[in-house]
């Protein structure tokens, strides 16, 4: 077991429908740590809130630079761009596999009951959360949409009780 960060986001979808709270929760209830304190917020001409990015078509394109051949990678930018993101780093033990599961399946309709995608979403377009897939994905991820002012490092109180 490792100590290791992960890029979690709230897809534009997933915002929309009010499930920003309910997948922080399921993160910070498990006892994972949040490490991002802000992101820059690039909605023009809105400066208002921490925490959310428009993401820019360069951005996506960078982000799912390995789907780039795939059928679905236009709509995928096109969804993705449409709204703002709600972009979080996550601290803990095996953060990225557990968040992956955490998370469920790409496919909502084949995702167990009890995950994020499996709960609350239904076509694979409309999936509302992102995780990082490796540990090595996660650092390239975090890089790209944090600079690194925007992650924080700070110790945890319930750390002794959630870790043995
Ligand atoms: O990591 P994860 O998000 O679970 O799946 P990826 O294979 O990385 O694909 C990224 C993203 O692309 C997925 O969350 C939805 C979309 N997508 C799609 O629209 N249709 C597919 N057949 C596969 C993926
Ligand atoms: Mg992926």
């Amino acid at each position: 077991p490792r100590a290791e960060r992960t890029f979690l986001a709230v897809k534009p979808d997933g915002v929309q429908r009010g499930l920003v709270g309910e997948i922080i929760s399921r993160f910070e209830k498990r006892g994972y740590k949040l490490g991002s304190r802000q992101i820059r917020l690039v909605v023009e001409p809105v400066k208002i809130l921490i925490f959310f990015l428009q993401p820019s078509k360069d951005l996506l394109h960078n982000h799912y630079a390995e789907l780039s051949s795939k059928p679905f990678f236009p709509g995928l930018i096109e969804y993705m761009s449409s709204g703002p993101v709600f972009a979080m780093v996550w601290e803990g033990t095996d953060v990225v596999s557990v968040g992956r599961k955490m998370l469920g399946a790409t496919n909502p309709r084949e995702s167990p009951i009890g995950t994020i995608r499996g709960d609350f979403a239904i076509d694979v377009g409309r999936n509302i959360c992102h995780g990082s897939d490796s540990v090595g994905t996660a650092e390239r991820e975090i890089a790209l949409w944090f600079t690194p002012d925007e992650v924080v490092s700070y110790g945890l109180a319930q750390k002794k009780w959630i870790y043995e």
